[in-house]
């Protein structure tokens, strides 16, 4: 077992039973010129998680723990992307053309996980059509046939992706530990907030560490 400083309190764990969930790190919502800019919003914010980022996935690599990445993003034809999430986004919508491709479908270059994080062989991508990682994937069987029980959390948005995916992942009886320096959010207020809420109460949705935190414990 290993033991990972983190908070509300350290949180012990099995390195073959633990997996690395990196979150949506996808060109458009990641680099400068991708959607996320154009919706006006300042991309540097989520660039800090990537070095941090980079440097966990490499020692989670070393140790030869598993590692799985997401993608959010629709069929070509929009099939599975419901109308309610179609008509929102304010001023650019799904589907439609992005400076990296239609925006959030998938097999467009912006939906695509940015070269620094690219998934090797053996790492599953899992092409998700909603914010949560286990809403209509196959992740959660994933896990249960790899025996996985304890998730380390990297990715972006901190609110919206990584947060959904941690409640999902929490209610199906996984422990998770959101490292702090690997997750972003276009807004420093949810980034501050989002984290309070995942350790407040006891670790009502999981733990929060950081990178160095996770290094030390795996090494
Ligand atoms: C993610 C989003 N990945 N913010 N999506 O968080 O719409």
């Amino acid at each position: 077992m290993s033991s990972i400083q983190a908070e509300p309190f350290p949180l012990h764990f099995d390195p073959a039973t633990t997996a690395l969930l990196i979150i949506d790190m996808q060109r458009d919502f990641v680099l400068p010129g991708g959607f996320g800019e154009k919706l006006g919003n300042d991309t540097s914010l989520l660039l800090a998680a990537v070095e941090p980022t980079q440097l966990v996935l490499q020692k989670a690599r070393e140790k030869g723990l598993f590692v799985v990445h997401t993608r959010e993003g629709h069929r070509a034809d929009l099939s599975d992307c419901p109308p309610s999430k179609l008509t929102r986004g304010g001023k650019i919508f799904i589907g439609t053309d992005g400076p990296m491709g239609r925006i959030l479908v998938r097999g467009e270059s912006g939906h695509d996980i940015i070269h620094q994080l690219y998934p090797v062989q053996g790492e599953p991508v899992i092409d998700k059509p909603g914010k949560g990682s286990f809403h209509a994937t196959d992740l959660h069987q994933i896990l249960l046939d790899r025996g996985i029980k304890t998730l380390v959390v990297c990715g972006v948005t901190l609110e919206v992706c990584v947060h959904t995916t941690v409640r999902e992942a929490n209610d199906r009886g996984y422990e998770c530990v959101v490292l702090s320096d690997c997750v972003a959010s276009y807004f420093p207020e949810f980034q501050r907030v989002g984290l309070e809420m995942i350790k407040a109460q006891g670790a009502i949705f999981g733990w929060v560490s950081n990178s160095k935190n996770f290094v030390a414990a795996i090494s």
